[in-house]
């Protein structure tokens, strides 16, 4: 305590058992340093302050000021005339009120992912005008794979043939018809054509295609009023359009848009945990959502009169780390090590080593600032809509017509922060390797043929049963239940079971800290089947597939399978599961409705905000299969939450006809298709 600045640190009531919060041992010892120095952390309030037992279960409403009205399940269980006996004040059953409830938290998580994708889309269109020079196109490749989807021409007919036309016109082209997609006034959103054929017709028949994504996402907040709809089935209606604006509209624009920019992510190697940070150098954590800012610190960082500016205050050079999804992308494009999750962002700066911790949106905790007040750290936040109260707090706003000259400032600042370290550096040793950077694309190049161009190698191995089925595992963490446990439970259990697993977000950097994003993780945890795959093709049986918005990967590699063959006409019929074991967000409802209405079985851990409203929870968890053919379930056990993943699974490949085939008989195209008849 005598090494940071006592005044500052405010004592919590009531401390958490280091071990009992997590499973991390760099994260256990980082609770006890910050117990010992008098800082509290989440996991501190975690124990001091219990969650709202009727908000948990859905069912308080405030969306007018005659309320709260809480309608807590009546102890003699509920009656048939429920939506008469348990009402608000203005008659809201609690169907209604669970429904807007939910409602709201999708339009909170899908305006927090399109507004990051739009976000992506001005710069893009910056740069297709040439009003910056800081960004270039690094992938006209890939901008000419999506320029389709916008029906925008890639050739243009020149003395009688056609020739590749100019990637700038195409860029400009692209760029407008992106940011339109917020907007626009008539149609429907281009990207929906890419789901299977069969998908799309659902959602035709169920009035739910997008007409913009900014509309679709009032239209919550409209419906959602009081004394608007009244009838959950129709609130969960508009849920479902706006989910689907989500993930395949603003979070798969911020994610094609993206790869266009900054390069489409390749396998690279890279490390994760608190122990990537290093004492004898200025660290940097970069941490938020949108990497429009941090791969310009990452090109800033590398300049050689920045690592001699670095060593002429002592240190030895520079080093980036990443928490939540902005370390996901840094990491995907760069191998810029992660150095923590979401619950991890406190006690990188209680390190006592962190000498900036640069901020965008999305996941940022307030209390990084009070607890920066006692150590040197200096936290910078850089975007307009994501500021802080606390006067501690320097915010350097982020234009991207100037954004070198903006990530030059940043970095200056943490270096000329170096020696002003006052409490004892302590960084946990702990760190893992990682293999992270795939997607759409190098899951094709790794698992599928080279010649046919398709997924065809996955198909094989799912249809000859050495891969059982998929699993897209992702989301974030709670300091509701034990920091990274039931993310390595799941995926440890689906991959000893051959299933192999897609991840993203939080859990991509936990799998990342438990060693399971390496090849070697295979022979170790994997059944024979899957660990047999990887083994041959060299890949972990854990595929880090990016960031948050990067579940629109997860969209497309699925409608890839669908299109490989072999494994039915539609997402909702392969051998695949969704889940996020210790989700937190918005975004993640909105995550978890567009996998379920895009026709995946998914499971949350913890709780659900549907439970005080069983009618309600069974419209979401049974009837909605029938339209969609994906539902909701919730298991906060990890074991049995992978189990009911892979019976799922299973379920899936005996319709398929493929339960038998797991007996690893080699199958030639022709059986393939016999079984697909
Ligand atoms: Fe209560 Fe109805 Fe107002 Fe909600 S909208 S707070 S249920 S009166
Ligand atoms: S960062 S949304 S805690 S995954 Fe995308 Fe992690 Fe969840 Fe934030």
């Amino acid at each position: 305590m005598s090494d940071i600045k006592k005044a500052k640190a405010v004592k919590p009531v009531k401390l958490a058992d280091p071990v009992a919060a997590s499973i991390d041992p760099a994260t256990q010892e980082m609770i006890a340093r910050a117990q010992e120095l008098g800082v509290d952390t989440v996991f501190d309030r975690a124990v001091g302050m219990k969650p709202c037992n009727i908000g948990m279960q859905g069912i308080c409403c405030k969306n007018c000021a005659m309320g709260p009205c809480r309608l807590p399940l009546p102890k003699d269980g509920i009656k048939e005339n429920d939506i008469e006996v348990r009402k608000g004040l203005c008659g809201a059953s609690a169907n209604t009120i669970a429904a807007r409830n939910f409602a709201r938290m999708v339009a909170g998580g899908a305006a927090a992912h399109s507004d990051h994708g739009r976000c992506v889309a001005e710069v893009f269109l910056s740069v297709a005008r040439k009003e910056t020079d800081a960004y270039q196109i690094k992938d006209p490749v890939k901008l000419r794979a999506i320029a389709p989807h916008f029906d925008v021409a890639t050739t243009v007919e020149l003395d009688g043939e056609q020739v590749d036309r100019e990637i700038d016109e195409i860029a400009l082209e692209v760029a407008e018809k992106a940011l339109s997609e917020w907007g626009k006034a008539e149609g429907e959103l281009y990207n929906l054509k890419r789901a299977p054929k069969p998908l799309y017709e659902k959602w035709k028949k169920n009035g739910v295609l997008p007409r913009n994504i900014d509309r679709e996402i009032v239209e919550i907040m409209h419906r959602t009023h009081m004394g608007v709809d009244q009838d959950y089935k129709n609130i969960i209606k508009q849920c479902t359009r706006a989910s689907i604006a989500d993930g395949w509209g603003g979070s798969m624009l911020a994610t094609d848009l993206q790869d266009v920019l900054f390069g489409t992510p390749t396998p690279i190697q890279s490390e994760a945990n608190l122990g990537v940070m290093k004492e004898d150098h200025v660290n940097i954590v970069i941490h938020g959502h949108e990497p429009v800012l941090s791969e310009m610190i990452v090109a800033v960082s590398q300049k050689p009169e920045m690592i001699d500016y670095a060593k002429s205050k002592g240190a030895k050079g520079i080093q980036l780390s990443g928490i939540c999804c902005t370390a996901n992308e840094m990491l995907q494009r760069h191998g810029v090590p992660s150095a923590g999750t979401f619950l991890q962002q406190e006690l990188a700066i209680i390190t006592g080593a962190c000498d900036a911790m640069v901020v965008d949106i999305q996941c940022i905790f307030q209390n990084v600032a009070n607890v920066a007040k006692c150590f040197h750290t200096k936290i910078i936040t850089t975007h307009p809509i994501a500021k802080m109260e606390q006067n501690n707090v320097i915010h350097i706003e982020f234009d991207e017509h100037y954004a070198i000259q903006d990530a030059e400032k940043i970095i200056k600042l943490a270096i000329d922060n170096f020696q002003n370290r006052e409490a004892e550096v302590m960084i946990p040793k702990h760190k893992a390797q990682q293999i992270a950077g795939f997607g759409v694309e190098s899951i094709l190049y790794h698992l599928g043929g080279t010649f046919r161009g398709t997924y065809y190698t996955l198909n094989d191995n799912i249809i000859n049963g050495r891969i059982r089925g998929i699993a897209g595992v992702v989301g974030c963490n709670n300091a509701r239940t034990r920091h990274n446990e039931a993310h390595i439970k799941v995926v440890k259990e689906l991959i000893k079971n051959d299933v192999i697993v897609l991840t993203t977000g939080c859990n991509g950097i936990a799998c990342a800290m438990e060693g399971l994003l390496t090849p070697e993780s295979a022979a170790v945890f994997c059944g024979p089947g899957l660990a047999e795959v990887c083994e041959t093709v060299g890949i972990p049986p854990v595929l880090h597939l990016g960031s948050c918005v990067d579940n629109s990967r997860i969209l497309l590699a699925a409608t890839e399978v669908v299109k490989a063959g072999g494994l039915g006409n539609d997402i909702c019929d392969l051998p695949a599961a969704g889940s996020a074991p210790e989700w937190m967000s918005e975004k993640a409802i909105s995550i978890g409705h567009y996998f379920v209405t895009s026709g995946v079985y998914t499971v949350f851990g913890l709780h659900l905000p549907t439970s005080g409203a069983p009618v309600f929870h069974d419209y979401i968890s049974k009837e909605i299969e029938k339209l969609y053919g994906g539902k909701w379930d919730l298991e906060a056990d990890p074991i049995k939450h992978a189990q009911l993943m892979i019976a799922h699974i299973d379920k899936k490949r005996k319709e398929l006809g493929i339960d038998k085939a797991r007996d690893r008989v080699l199958m030639d195209m022709a059986a393939r298709q016999a079984l697909d008849a």
